[in-house]
């Protein structure tokens, strides 16, 4: 089975691969010579998944799936949530890590979550996955690997930050792990 991941982020495209491995081919958005960004427009997380497979389903004809995905802190009422990517007002990484960093100060409540929505569109009928991971926002960054918020995302029970485990350890855990994982057995129980 081939299937069109319609995203732009290379980190989620590797993680994903990583977790469906030889069950079935991904196809990226540049393998389908698109090249639109994308709109995305939605309140929610669920409606921009929607807005990407959609409009990949909509041009294309293919199956396709779609990941929006972002961090809930508690103390920022839910923020960043569907604005991660672009918190700062830019995409740029350090820019929104720092905002985070900063808006919380040394806010001792600093409870948070990763949430990971997949729309699947199938056969022109949708499917939704979702996955979380709860976790707390650390005081500086520590870590190299993953992308986005991953320096100061530390899960639950852990004392690691997600940047400071492998890929694989992160993908057992994470929100669009769990979201995967979802995905590859409704898929396996249909075929
Ligand atoms: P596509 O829409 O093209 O898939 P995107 O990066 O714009 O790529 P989203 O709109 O879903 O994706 O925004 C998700 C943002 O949430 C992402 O850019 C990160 O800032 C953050 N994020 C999501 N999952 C994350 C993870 O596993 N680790 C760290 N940050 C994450």
């Amino acid at each position: 089975r081939t299937l069109v991941f319609a995203t732009n982020n290379q980190h989620k495209l590797e993680e994903v691969q990583a977790i469906v491995g030889n069950n079935f081919a991904l196809r990226s958005l540049k393998d389908i010579g698109c090249e639109a960004d994308i709109p995305e427009t939605g309140t929610t997380f669920e409606e921009n998944a929607s807005q990407k497979s959609r409009y990949i389903f909509d041009h294309f004809g293919l199956d396709c799936f779609s990941d929006d995905s972002g961090l809930e802190i508690d103390a920022l009422n839910g923020e960043p949530g569907v604005y991660s990517a672009h918190y700062s007002g830019t995409r740029d990484t350090e820019a929104n890590l720092q905002l985070v960093l900063d808006k919380l100060g040394s806010n001792p409540n600093r409870g948070a979550r990763f949430r990971c929505v997949i729309s699947l569109i199938l056969n022109g009928k949708e499917h939704f996955f979702e996955g979380s991971v709860e976790g707390t926002i650390t005081t500086g960054r520590s870590g190299k690997s993953g992308f986005g918020y991953d320096p100061v995302f530390q899960p639950l029970g852990y004392k690691e930050t997600f940047s400071e485990m492998s890929a694989q350890e992160k993908n057992q855990i994470s929100h669009r792990g769990r979201a995967m994982e979802k995905l590859v057995e409704f898929l396996n129980q249909i075929q």
